[in-house]
């Protein structure tokens, strides 16, 4: 059967963020990346300062060249990465056929979610503007039958764009594509490429399987079922979370019982969340340490019931940090970790609660 694949990606993912975190930085070309004037790179830029022809990967050095006005700005991987995590709750809410490509882009497999009455446009739109409600970011959408089409559909209108390849415009879309924006055609390959006149789809379409075997090795089959349309569909989902943990490694080696407990406590609640999230509860609690010299010990126990409540897991963590921490080795690093998972029935209630109802 036909598979509807859509490939998300955010538009100028890290400067689109720093944008809307910052919103003096909003419309001006904004430049993400090693500041470093001489080794740095850039990570990302912003529509406004890829106007002057700024890029992923282009040295610090060549984006002030080009770009004298632009903002240079340091990443906050931490902050992409609690969005990143954002987007993949929306995106769990429609399916968890779920195969994640970095922290900005995925491919999804909505087949099941398509009906009459719902179109794979409409689903993404739908995607779309939940990310946008719940970040304030923009996105592009791709749809297709494979993974591959679907990925290049997604960066054919950014930004803000939702574009599908079928199989009537699929061969018309391919001809026409530059041969850089194939999925697997680097640097290397384009040059290599370039240099055998092949400039675009079409022209890659024109050679043989042979000659592409040929020419690239193991890669030519896959390069000339590219220029066709043809593709894998099959996602690499994740397998489902086997635990939910948290930690934090201090910024001096810590001895304070009082102090130490504090944030025991404050990882204890934000796992108690992930898990309430997701509807879930576990029947482990370890507790983990890092001496200030790299030692690492740790203690776990089962639970009485299946514990997803903040303050239950901090009751468990509480006795075994008691068990794991000695007196008057300093640590540098404490996390707590729920494991052994299972689906709670209903939001507020474990299956234990239930079935002893
Ligand atoms: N990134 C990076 N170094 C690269 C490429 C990307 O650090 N060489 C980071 C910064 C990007 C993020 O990964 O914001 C996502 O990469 P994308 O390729 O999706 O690029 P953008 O999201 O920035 O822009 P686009 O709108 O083209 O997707
Ligand atoms: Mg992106």
């Amino acid at each position: 059967m036909e598979k509807r694949i859509i490939h998300i990606d955010m538009d100028a993912f890290y400067a689109q963020v720093e944008q809307h975190d910052n919103p003096e930085l909003k419309g001006k070309p904004v430049i993400v990346g090693g500041r470093s004037f001489n080794r740095g790179v850039v990570a990302t830029a912003s529509y406004e300062a890829r106007k002057f022809g700024v890029h992923s990967a282009m040295p610090t050095k060549t984006a002030h060249k080009l770009c004298p006005d632009g903002i240079f700005v340091h990443p906050r991987f931490e902050r992409y990465k609690e969005i990143s995590a954002q987007i993949r709750e929306i995106f769990l809410s429609y399916t968890e056929l779920i195969e994640p490509l970095s922290l900005d882009e995925a491919y999804l497999d909505i087949t099941e979610l398509v009906s009459k009455e719902t179109s794979s446009r409409e689903i993404a739109l739908s995607i779309q503007s939940d990310i946008f409600e719940k970040t304030g970011l923009t996105s592009s959408s791709g749809i297709s039958y494979n993974k591959y089409l679907a990925k290049i559909a997604s960066g054919m209108n950014k930004p803000k764009a939702t574009t599908v390849i079928h199989y009537d415009n699929v061969l018309e879309i391919l001809h026409a594509l530059p041969i850089c924006k194939f999925p697997g055609v680097g640097k290397v390959t384009e040059e290599k490429m370039l240099g055998l006149g092949i400039k675009n789809g079409k022209d890659l379409y024109d050679i043989s399987k042979n000659d592409l075997i040929l020419k690239f090795g193991k890669r030519g089959e896959s390069l000339y079922n590219k220029a066709r349309g043809i593709g894998t569909n099959e996602l690499t989902v994740q397998r489902e979370r086997k635990s939910v943990g948290k930690e934090t490694t201090f910024n001096y080696d810590r001895n304070d019982d009082k102090e130490i407990l504090g944030v025991l406590e404050d990882l204890s609640n934000k796992v108690g969340i992930r898990l309430d999230d997701r509807q879930l509860a576990g029947r482990v609690v370890t507790v983990k340490i890092k001496t200030g010299d790299f030692e690492t010990h740790s203690k776990q126990m089962m639970t009485m019931d299946p514990v997803f409540k903040g303050e239950d897991i901090y009751h468990y963590a509480y006795n075994l940090y008691h068990e794991v921490k000695e007196q008057d080795v300093p640590i540098r690093l404490i996390g707590v970790t729920v494991s052994s998972i299972e689906e709670r029935l209903y939001r507020n209630m474990t299956i234990y609660d239930f079935i002893m109802q």
